[in-house]
């Protein structure tokens, strides 16, 4: 059955939703619609890599591996209530959150109508107009988002809006220091955040064994006094239940919870890496056995709401979204050089000749 596999509760409580309320049970249309995001995500992130590969897309750090994890974790969640601290490594979420795959594509090659920063940072940088979505990311350097995510879980709080923050980040950012005061500030003044990490046992070429002398990432909030859970990443429906399960904690007040989905990284870091020289062939044999998306497929189809003119559908429809995203990102125009004032910089800074 799709989310059997369980998830381990550790941390100073095994009461993970507070109120012990876990998210209400997917239905057929959810699932489907999960499978769907998967495809297309997997779909859109192979053509970047593709276009990387041509000398068309500057740089890309890849979802592939991450789809589920990235996937159940929406689910259980709010796209119009919510905020989400994002890493660059969220195509997926960003899908899954309501952006297009155009607008995705108008970031990777650096195009005109790029809503995060007009294409003037690293991809998948920036913050997305809050009337739409409460998308924010505005740099690159590890685990700066976290302490953001808290602090405007504070500001929620003291303005009494019920909201999640959801920060993202990899295993290798639950290292730094960033992490450990965001963690121990959001727990001391119980705030309504979820820190999700996907944890792809990575960070850049430094294994996990090399960044912590621990079994699990999820172990440390019990030194923060808040649940840690750990879950099959590769499980869409484990990842919502354990993330529904801490955005009922942070909407009932009782603070926040920090949940490890355990992925794999199926290609290098970034476009810019080359893994061989650090990971050995055969790990990453192993790992193409566990994808998510054949292995969701495979779930729904056993459970009978998949069959194969579905199947079909689905990955025609993500390959035609994909192909016209492309055509129509291509044909765009690059932006004029002003536009740096109306997204990255206010107007008025020093270079601003209006
Ligand atoms: C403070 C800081 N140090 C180093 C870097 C360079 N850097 C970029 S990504 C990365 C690895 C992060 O790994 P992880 O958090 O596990 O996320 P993953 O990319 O594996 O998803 C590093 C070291 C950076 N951007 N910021």
């Amino acid at each position: 059955m799709l989310g059997e596999q369980s998830s381990k509760t550790q941390g100073a409580t095994s009461n993970v939703a507070g109120n012990g309320a876990g998210p209400p049970p997917l239905n057929d249309a959810d699932l489907l619609d999960m499978y769907r995001t998967m495809v297309l995500s997997r779909t859109l992130d192979q053509r970047i890599w593709q276009m990387n590969r041509q000398g068309r897309a500057a740089i890309v750090a890849s979802a592939q591996g991450h789809e589920a994890a990235q996937v159940g974790a929406i689910r259980a969640l709010d796209p119009e209530r919510d905020r989400f601290y994002i890493y660059y490594r969220e195509l997926t979420t960003m899908l899954a959150l309501g952006v297009t795959p155009l607008e995705l594509l108008l970031g990777f090659l650096a195009k005109d109508g790029e809503p995060l920063s007009g294409a003037r940072q690293f991809p998948l940088h920036g913050a997305l107009d809050r009337s739409r979505r409460d998308i924010v990311s505005f740099s690159n350097v590890v685990a700066t988002q976290l302490p953001q995510a808290v602090g405007v879980a504070l500001a929620d709080k003291m303005r009494g809006e019920k909201r999640v923050t959801v920060a993202y980040f990899g295993d290798g950012a639950s290292s730094m220091g960033e992490t450990h005061e965001a963690m121990n500030f959001a727990s001391i003044h119980r705030l309504p955040v979820i820190f999700f990490c996907e944890n792809n046992k990575y960070a850049i070429s430094v294994p996990l064994s090399r960044q912590m002398n621990i079994e699990s990432i999820s172990s440390r909030a019990a030194a923060y006094g808040m649940p840690g859970i750990e879950v099959n990443g590769f499980d869409p429906v484990a990842v919502y239940e354990a993330v529904g399960a801490a955005a009922n904690r942070a909407l009932s007040g009782d603070g926040p919870t920090l949940v490890e989905a355990v992925v794999e990284r199926f290609l290098p870091h970034t476009s810019d890496d080359d893994d061989t020289r650090y990971r050995p062939a055969e790990d990453l044999e192993g790992i193409r056995d566990l994808d998510p998306i054949p292995a969701t497929e495979k779930l729904l189809r056993a459970s009978g709401i998949l069959d194969d003119a579905l199947d079909q559908e689905i990955k025609e429809s993500a390959q035609k979204t994909v192909n016209q995203a492309t055509e129509d990102a291509e044909n765009a125009p690059f932006p004029e050089p002003h536009d740096f004032y109306e997204q990255v910089y206010a107007p008025g800074s020093p270079g601003d000749q209006s």
